[in-house]
């Protein structure tokens, strides 16, 4: 009996914590719609196209955890989690143009109550499969009723081609066992290059309208 009313308590501060995540994930969303708002009035058009948000599910916490070492004790699994994990709240921002990835990331880490932990650059840097987006880790103040507290967000930034890649790689190979694994990757990586060139023209198409 002693025993379930423990689990009962881990279940619950879990839920809490996933709660801080969830909260965070509201806030960082709002600002990104805000700035949305004021870009397109002052520009006329939309820095992004959709937003998309996740929590990591416990599953692919705990495999994470597990895969990368980490000893699992139920009485510190939360700071565990908080300060090795720094994608349980996850956002995916997709534009329509590279230069508005930036422009769009710079206004947000510009705010003075955001902290830019950690950037991960796959555009400039693609990942030798071809995988390019831009990575952000902030912190973020979550007011509870228990007072102020920080909570770490990943933003993934990308363009829609760059999305139509990470998507269709994800559901071919990604994490997965595939067989002509060699070729396979390669192939994935021309398609890969072959959206670089149609972004950076996408690019240079819109630079010369705005002229
Ligand atoms: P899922 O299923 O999308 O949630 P970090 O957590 O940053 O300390 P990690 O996980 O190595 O360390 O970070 P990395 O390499 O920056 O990538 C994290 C996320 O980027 C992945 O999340 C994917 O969403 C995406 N990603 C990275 N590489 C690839 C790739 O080659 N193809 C595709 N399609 N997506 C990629 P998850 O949790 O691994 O997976």
């Amino acid at each position: 009996m002693y025993r379930y009313i423990e689990l009962l308590e881990t279940g619950k501060k879990f839920m809490k914590m996933m709660n801080k995540y969830r909260c965070a994930i509201m806030e960082v969303e709002t600002k990104l719609k805000v700035l949305n708002a004021e870009f397109s009035l002052q520009y006329d058009r939309n820095p992004f196209e959709s937003i998309e948000s996740r929590l990591k599910s416990p599953e692919s916490i705990m495999e994470k955890l597990v895969r990368r070492g980490y000893e699992l004790h139920e009485e510190d699994l939360e700071r565990t989690i908080e300060e090795n994990l720094y994608d349980v709240a996850g956002i995916r921002v997709v534009c329509a143009f590279q230069e508005d990835i930036y422009h769009l990331s710079d206004l947000l880490i510009e705010q003075d109550d955001i902290q830019l932990i950690r950037t991960k650059d796959y555009i400039k840097n693609p990942k030798p499969n071809g995988y390019r987006s831009l990575h952000q880790i902030l912190e973020v103040p979550v007011f509870l009723k228990e007072g102020k507290t920080f909570v770490k967000v990943e933003v993934q930034f990308r363009t829609i081609a760059m999305d139509f890649w990470a998507s269709v790689d994800h559901k071919l190979r990604y994490k997965k066992d595939v067989k002509n694994e060699e070729v396979i990757t390669e192939r994935l990586r021309v398609c890969a290059d072959a959206i670089t060139s149609l972004d950076e023209e996408m690019q240079n198409i819109r630079n010369m309208i705005e002229a």
